[in-house]
C-alpha cells in the first residue's frame, strides 16, 4: 500500500446532506432531467467545477481579516502586487473580478480593428466568446494527439507549430493582436504544454513581431507536469518552473478561482506600458480602480496567499495524485477516460461508455443523471447538449465532436474516501450500464441550451 495522504488537516467542516436513491430519483424528475436545475444542498459530492469551489486555509482566512478596504492605495493590493511580481515577473498587474473580466479588458485594448484571428492551444469557452465579442476570429490549433482521447502523449495541451505558421501567413501577421495559450489545456482534458512548446510558440510570435500570452488559470497544476514529464526538470522547483513560464510571454489572462486557491478573483499581467494603460483604463470604466479592480482587499489579501500555497509540492502532488487516482479506478474497470488523466477533472467517454445511446439521446447527459441518481455526484456533460447544433436548413442536430462527462474536483475539498465512494458509484453503474436510457429535449433555449434545456426519459 502506498496511500495518498492528504497534506491538510481539517479544521472546519461542511456538512454533506446524505439523501437515498427514492429522494434523488424525486428531485431529478423535478430539475426535468438538467443537474443545473438542482439545489446543491441535494447533491452530495459536486463535480461541477474547480473553480471557485477550493477551500481555503487558516492563512488564507488569516488574510481575509487583515484586509485594507480603502478604496485607493490598499495595503492588500501591494502585497497581492508583488506576490503576482515575484510570481510572474510582469511589469504591470491589474486584478480583476474572475478571469473572463481579464480576457474582456485585454482583448477590448488589444484588438485595434475588427477581421483579425486569434490562436490559441484551445480557446476556453468565455475566452472564445471575448475574442469573437472583438470580431476576431478564435482558432484552436492544439497538435492532434490533443484531439485523441485515448493518447497518452504527455503533453497533449501542446500547440501545433506548423497549424500556428499556417494561421498567421493566412491571416497575415498584422492582422493576429496575440497568439495564447491555455495552461493547463481545460477545453482540451485538461492536459498541460510542455515549456519546449512554451519557448517555440513565443519564439515563433516574436519572430512576426506578435505578442503572446498565457491563460494561465492552472498554471501550477502545469508546472508540476513538466517537473514530472520534461527533460531537465526534475530538480527545480514549481516556482522556478511557473516562473520560467511566465518568462516566455508578454502578459497573460489570470482567473484565481481556479490555482489561486480562491473563491473570487483574477488578475492581468502585462510588460507592454501602453497597452497596460489601455488596460487600466478601461478597467476603471468597467471593474474598479486599478488597487481594487472589482475586488474586495480581502480577496486580494486570499488570492495572494493561494498563490504562495498552490506552489508547495506537498500539496501539488495530491492534488494532481488524486485527479490521477480516480483516473485509475476507472480505467481499471474498464470505464473509458480521456487519457492520461489531466491535471483537475477526469472526462469520461460516454459515447464508448454507453455505445448503445445513439449521440442525439445524449449519452452524455444520460451519464450524469446515472451519476447523481447512484451516489448523488454532480458531473457536467460537456458533448452535443452543451456544444451539438441544428441544422440551419433541415433542423437536425449536428453532433459534437466528443460525448464527454467531466468530472472536475475540487482543490482541497474531498478527502480521498470521497473519492473512493465516486469510484464505487461506478462500479454500480458499469455493471447495469445497458439498461441506461437516453434523453429528448422538452425545452431548448435557442443558444447556450444546456444551462436551461427540460429533458425526458426516451
Ligand atoms: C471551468 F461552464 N473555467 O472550467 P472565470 N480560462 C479557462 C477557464 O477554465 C475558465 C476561464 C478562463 C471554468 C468555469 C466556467 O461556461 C462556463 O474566472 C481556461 O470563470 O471567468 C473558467 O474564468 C474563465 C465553467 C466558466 C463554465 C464558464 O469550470
Amino acid at each position: 500500500m502506498n496511500p495518498l495522504i492528504e497534506p491538510f488537516k481539517i479544521k472546519v467542516v461542511e456538512p454533506i446532506k446524505m439523501t437515498t436513491r427514492a429522494q434523488r430519483e424525486r428531485l431529478i424528475k423535478k430539475a426535468y432531467y438538467n443537474l443545473f436545475f438542482l439545489h446543491s444542498n441535494d447533491i452530495m459530492i459536486d463535480m461541477l467545477t474547480d473553480s471557485g469551489t477550493s477551500a481555503m486555509s487558516d492563512a488564507q482566512w488569516a488574510g481575509i481579516m487583515g484586509g485594507d478596504e480603502a478604496y485607493a492605495g490598499s495595503r492588500s493590493f501591494e502585497r497581492f502586487e508583488q506576490v503576482v511580481k515575484d510570481l510572474t515577473g510582469y511589469r504591470h498587474i491589474i486584478p480583476t473580478h474572475q478571469g473572463r473580466a481579464a480576457e474582456k479588458i485585454l482583448f477590448s485594448s488589444i484588438v485595434k480593428k475588427a477581421g483579425g484571428v486569434i490562436p490559441n492551444n484551445t480557446h476556453f469557452d468565455t475566452t472564445r466568446a471575448n475574442v469573437e465579442y472583438t470580431g476576431t476570429t478564435a482558432e484552436d490549433l492544439v497538435i492532434d494527439e490533443g484531439h485523441d482521447p485515448a493518447s497518452t502523449y504527455p503533453f497533449k495541451g501542446n500547440m501545433d507549430l506548423k497549424k500556428l505558421k499556417a494561421c498567421i501567413e493566412k491571416a497575415g501577421p498584422e492582422n493576429v493582436p496575440v497568439v495564447m495559450m491555455t495552461v493547463t489545456n481545460n477545453s482540451g482534458g485538461g492536459q498541460p504544454v510542455s515549456m519546449e512548446n512554451l519557448r517555440a510558440v513565443r519564439d515563433m510570435a516574436h519572430s512576426y513581431g506578435i505578442p503572446f500570452f498565457l491563460d494561465a488559470c492552472r498554471f501550477a497544476e502545469n508546472a508540476y507536469f513538466i517537473k514530472q514529464r520534461e527533460k531537465g526538470y526534475a530538480d527545480k522547483t514549481i516556482r522556478e518552473i511557473a516562473h520560467e513560464m511566465f518568462s516566455y510571454s508578454d502578459g497573460c489572462t489570470m482567473s484565481a478561482k481556479k490555482d489561486g486557491l480562491a473563491n473570487i478573483g483574477g488578475f492581468l499581467g502585462i510588460n507592454d506600458d501602453v497597452l497596460a494603460q489601455d488596460c487600466r483604463n478601461l478597467l476603471i470604466l468597467t471593474e474598479g480602480f486599478p488597487t481594487y479592480g472589482g475586488l474586495a482587499g480581502r480577496d486580494l489579501e486570499a488570492i495572494a496567499q493561494g498563490l504562495d500555497e498552490v506552489l508547495e509540492e506537498d500539496y501539488l502532488r495530491f492534488r494532481i495524485g488524486q485527479v490521477a487516482y480516480l483516473g485509475d479506478q476507472l480505467t481499471k474497470m474498464g470505464v473509458p477516460i480521456m487519457q492520461p488523466p489531466g491535471g483537475h477533472a477526469i472526462y469520461v467517454d460516454a459515447k464508448s461508455f454507453l455505445p448503445h445511446i445513439p449521440v442525439n439521446q445524449f449519452p452524455g447527459q444520460a451519464l450524469t443523471v446515472e451519476l447523481y441518481l447512484e451516489a448523488g455526484i454532480r458531473g457536467v456533460e460537456i458533448g452535443s447538449v452543451m456544444f451539438g447544433k441544428k441544422d440551419p436548413e433541415t433542423g437536425t442536430e449536428i453532433p459534437a465532436a466528443l460525448e464527454l462527462v467531466r468530472l472536475a474536483v475540487p482543490r482541497r475539498v474531498y478527502t480521498q474516501s470521497h473519492i473512493d465512494y465516486v469510484a464505487d458509484a461506478f462500479v454500480r453503474i458499469n455493471e447495469r450500464k445497458k439498461t441506461i436510457r437516453g434523453y429528448k429535449f422538452v425545452y431548448e433555449a435557442p443558444f447556450l441550451r444546456h444551462f436551461t434545456a427540460r429533458f425526458e426519459r426516451v
